[in-house]
């Protein structure tokens, strides 16, 4: 239970009464803006967005079986060089030239290229999920620290990759998604189920308590930054580039890959895959899981999710202290590579005023006191 010591030095540690503090506030806030839902939510379907994702995820089934069959584990198994019956390294460290080298070899090195290829979809994933949960989730959305400029341009390229909305629209839903969780006003409302929550919600028309209610969030520092208001103004050339003409390219390039396939699988496959990834934050980190912060909000700790999701799925604590640039309480890096990431950024000086609500530190004197915060002392200044 014991946090291990952080390796970022500059963390801004939020108090334990300022803790309280806020908290009390944000729970003010929620009760007074909360209503419970209504039945009156008639759903008006866009069906042009039913058709995308329908088309999209049925696409994306052969493109798993592609990555399958053609990658991964059974290159290992199968592949064995022609002398000693062994994969061998030398090709495979060859590989970037490919397309330069005879015949045979090519042949020799075929499959390996799709070992290359499941290997990229991964790193892919996890660059434009960086722009999402570093980015627009902990930068843009709860500002829980303040980024430079060179790591905000990065994170907006990588945030358009992921193709999740523009950075201004991801935030404004994100931000009343947090004023008023589950409820009319919650874009994805889990109240209304996994299917709504994780990807119903995109295929119809917003509650109108969303629009209204909407209103009230405060965007005035997004509107503020050069980089978000470039990406708003740029997003339909930015997005598709990065998101399918980008990954199509790389493999093709670089190592020889059929350019269909490339744009198959590291494109369609893996955007469909990362979308679904995030989509499980809103549904399965709503529905299932352990609530130690807050038993009274449908928000939980999902370790799946938080797999999925490159370190977002410890909801239940990300809901109650929304400011943490961490998003969860235990460890520095338990199943949470953002968090690794943005201690990067703050060793190299990219990333600083990093929020985090309760110090590694706190939590070990507790303990020698006897005070028994190792075993949650969120959850006990709660109580
Ligand atoms: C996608 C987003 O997938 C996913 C977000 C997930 C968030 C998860 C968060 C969890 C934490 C982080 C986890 C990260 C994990 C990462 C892991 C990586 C592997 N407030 O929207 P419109 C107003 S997107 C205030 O069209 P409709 C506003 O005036 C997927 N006002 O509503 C707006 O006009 P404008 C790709 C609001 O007509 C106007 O209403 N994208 C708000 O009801 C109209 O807005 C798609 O598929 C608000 N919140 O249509 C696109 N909202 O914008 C899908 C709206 O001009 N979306 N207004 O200012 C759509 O087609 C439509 O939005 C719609 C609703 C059909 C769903
Ligand atoms: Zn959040
Ligand atoms: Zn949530």
């Amino acid at each position: 239970f014991l946090a291990e010591p952080s390796s970022a030095e500059p963390v801004q540690i939020i108090s334990s009464p300022d803790v309280q503090n806020s908290y009390t506030a944000y729970q003010r806030q929620t009760k007074r803006t909360v209503r419970p839902t209504g039945s009156q939510y008639t759903w008006e379907i866009v069906w042009r967005n039913v058709i995308i994702f329908f088309i999209l995820h049925t696409i994306s089934i052969y493109g798993i079986y592609l990555m399958i069959t053609k990658a991964m584990w059974t290159s290992i198994v199968f592949y064995r060089d022609k002398n000693n019956g062994q994969p061998s390294k030398m090709e495979v460290l060859g590989l970037p030239l490919l397309r330069h080298t005879q015949p045979r070899k090519r042949h020799l090195l075929r499959i390996d290229r799709h070992i290359l290829l499941s290997i990229s979809v991964y790193l892919y994933a996890l660059m434009a999920g960086m722009g999402i949960t570093a980015g627009a989730h902990r930068l843009w959305g709860h500002r829980t620290y303040k980024a430079k400029l060179p790591l905000r341009i990065l994170l907006m390229i990588c945030q358009s990759a992921a193709l999740q909305n523009h950075i201004y629209e991801w935030v404004r839903d994100h931000r009343v998604h947090h004023k008023f969780t589950d409820t009319d006003a919650d874009p994805h409302n889990a109240k209304r189920g996994f299917f709504f929550s994780h990807i119903g919600w995109l295929m119809v028309k917003k509650h109108k308590d969303v629009l209204t209610k909407g209103k009230t969030v405060d965007l005035s520092d997004l509107e503020a930054d050069p980089v978000v208001r470039f990406q708003r103004k740029y997003y339909v050339w930015l997005t598709p580039f990065l998101c399918f003409l980008v990954p199509a390219f790389i493999p093709w390039y670089f190592w020889g890959e059929a350019w269909w396939l490339s744009f198959y699988v590291l494109g369609i496959t893996r955007y469909t895959l990362s979308l679904n990834g995030t989509w499980l934050v809103n549904s399965a980190a709503h529905i299932y899981g352990t609530k130690p912060y807050d038993k009274n909000i449908k928000p939980t700790e999902s370790t799946f999710v938080a797999v999925a999701a490159f370190g977002e799925g410890w909801h239940n604590f990300h809901h109650v202290f929304p400011w943490d640039y961490k998003a969860a309480e235990l460890g520095n890096y338990r199943l949470n590579f953002t968090t690794a990431f943005l201690d990067l950024m703050a060793i190299i000086g990219w990333a600083y005023d990093l929020k985090k609500t309760v110090s590694p530190d706190m939590v070990k004197k507790s303990e020698h006191l006897g005070l028994g915060m190792a075993q949650g002392p969120i959850t006990k200044s709660l109580e």
